[in-house]
C-alpha cells in the first residue's frame, strides 16, 4: 500500500467536509490514495457531512468580498497572455494583472500542494482540473460575476473534467482561456517528405535526425505520443502499454536533443528540424521564419487535444478580481486581442469571425490553420487517471535519468 501524503489528505478532507466534493468522490480518492477501507470510512464518519451522493460537488460559494484589488497575481505557462489582454483589463477595471509562470502541469499541482498561497488565477489544464477539483485545491465559481459564460462555445461549457452546472448546487470550478493541439513542427526545408506519423520521430524512421530532435517536458505529453504511436490511448492504464512507451522513448533518446515544453518556437525558427509541440506555437514559428520553411503534422495515429482553463486556487487574494477577469477574457473582443497575439484557438464564440477585422494579416492567417473537423476526430484529451497517474510520473522519470 502506498504511503498517504498528510497534506493531501487534508485537502481530502476539507473538500468533503466543506461539500466541495461528494462522500462518494471522498472514497474513490481516499482509496486512490492508498487508504484502506476501514481507515476512509473512519474520516469520512469524522466528517460528518452529508454531502451529496450524486457524483457532483456540492459546494455553496461563500458570499464574495466585492472589493476590487489593485492587483491580481496570475500563475501561467510562459508566453500565454497578450500585452493589450493585461493593459485593456488594467483600463477597464484599474487592475494590475502580475505574472509568474510554470512549465508543466504537475510543477503547477506540486507548488500549491506544498502550500503556495497568493497565486488569485492559475491555468491548468483539462485532466490537472479534475485533479485539482478531487483535491480541493480550487475555489468554486460564483457565475452571476461571469455573465459574460454565455458566450462560451457549448462543447466548452460542461466539459467533463468540470461537469458542474454552474448553480450554487453544482459549481463550476473553471472557464476555457484557450485550447489547442498537439503534434510535430518541422522544418520544410530540411524533412523530405513531411513526418505524418509520430513514428517519424523515433527508430528507426528518425535514426537520421540523431541528436537533433526536441521532445516537450511533460509527463502526460510525451508518453501520450508514444502511447499513440503504439497504437494506445494517451490515458492508457495498462501497466503493460506504459512500459512499453517508456522503452520507446529510451530507445529514442540517442535522437532527442533536449526536452523543452518553453522555448519551441524560438527552436523552430532558429532551425531545430522535428520538434514534439502546441499548434500556437508552430503558427508564431511559420509566421516568422515563413510557411515554406515550417509545417505542422497532426499525427495520423492519433495526439492531443488540450483545453487550457482560468481557475482560482483556494486561499487566493481576491476571488473577486479573478472572477472580473474571467469574465474580461470571454467578451470576444477582449478573447480575440487574446488570440491575435498567443495564436492558439479560442472557446469563444465571434472570435474566429472578428479576427480578420481586427488584424488584417494574422487574423486570416489564423482563421486559415483551424483543425478541420476530420482532424479533430482523431484527438483524445488527457484525463485524470486516478491514482495511475503515479505510474505516468515514474515512467517519466525513468526516461529523462536512462
Ligand atoms: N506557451 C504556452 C502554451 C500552453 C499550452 N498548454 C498546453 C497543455 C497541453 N497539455
Amino acid at each position: 500500500m502506498k504511503e498517504v501524503q498528510p497534506k493531501e489528505l487534508r485537502g481530502l478532507v476539507d473538500a468533503v467536509k466543506y461539500g466541495r466534493i461528494s462522500r462518494r468522490q471522498f472514497l474513490y480518492r481516499a482509496l486512490a490514495m492508498g487508504l484502506s477501507v476501514p481507515a476512509a470510512g473512519t474520516i469520512l464518519a469524522a466528517c460528518g457531512s452529508s454531502g451529496s451522493t450524486s457524483g457532483g460537488a456540492s459546494a455553496t460559494p461563500a458570499a464574495m468580498d466585492t472589493t476590487k484589488p489593485s492587483k491580481l497575481y496570475l500563475y501561467n505557462w510562459s508566453d500565454y497572455i497578450a500585452p493589450a489582454t493585461m493593459s485593456d483589463f488594467k483600463k477597464q477595471t484599474g487592475i494590475t494583472i502580475v505574472q509568474s509562470y510554470f512549465d508543466d502541469n504537475e510543477s503547477l499541482l506540486a507548488k500549491l500542494k506544498a502550500g503556495a498561497v497568493g497565486y488569485d488565477l492559475i491555468v491548468p489544464s483539462d485532466y490537472m482540473v479534475h485533479i485539482m477539483w478531487m483535491s480541493g485545491l480550487l475555489e468554486p465559481l460564483d457565475m452571476k460575476f461571469i455573465p459574460n459564460f454565455v458566450n462560451v462555445m457549448p462543447k466548452f461549457q460542461h466539459p467533463s473534467f468540470d461537469p458542474g452546472k454552474g448553480t450554487p448546487d453544482s459549481p463550476k470550478y473553471s472557464v476555457p482561456w484557450q485550447w489547442g493541439t498537439t503534434g510535430i513542427g518541422y522544418r520544410k526545408d530540411k524533412v523530405n517528405p513531411a513526418p505524418t506519423k509520430w513514428a517519424n520521430l523515433f527508430p528507426p524512421q528518425a535514426d537520421p535526425w540523431k541528436g537533433q530532435i526536441d521532445m516537450l517536458n511533460d509527463e502526460r505529453e510525451t508518453p501520450g505520443a508514444a502511447l499513440k504511436m503504439l497504437g494506445y490511448s494517451l490515458n492508457s492504464t495498462s501497466q503493460d502499454q506504459l512500459n512499453q512507451a517508456t522503452q520507446a522513448l529510451i530507445q529514442q533518446k540517442p535522437l532527442v536533443r533536449q526536452y523543452d515544453s518553453i522555448n519551441m518556437k524560438r527552436n523552430l525558427i532558429a532551425g531545430v528540424p522535428l520538434v514534439h509541440t502546441w499548434n500556437g506555437d508552430v503558427l508564431l514559428a511559420m509566421d516568422a521564419a515563413g510557411e515554406n520553411k515550417v509545417g505542422y503534422d497532426l499525427p495520423e495515429e492519433g495526439y492531443t487535444v488540450w483545453v487550457d482553463n482560468l481557475c482560482i486556487p483556494k486561499g487566493a487574494n481576491s476571488p473577486y478580481g479573478a472572477h472580473l477577469f474571467m469574465n474580461f477574457v470571454l467578451e470576444p473582443l477582449n478573447a480575440a486581442k487574446l488570440v491575435d497575439y498567443i495564436w492558439y484557438l479560442s472557446p469563444v464564440v465571434g472570435v474566429t469571425e472578428l479576427l480578420p477585422k481586427i488584424d488584417k494579416t494574422s487574423g486570416q492567417f489564423l482563421v486559415n490553420h483551424i483543425p478541420t473537423d476530420a482532424e479533430l476526430q482523431r484527438g483524445e484529451i488527457i484525463n485524470d487517471v486516478g491514482a495511475f497517474a503515479r505510474n505516468y510520473t515514474e515512467a517519466w522519470s525513468t526516461v529523462k535519468s536512462s
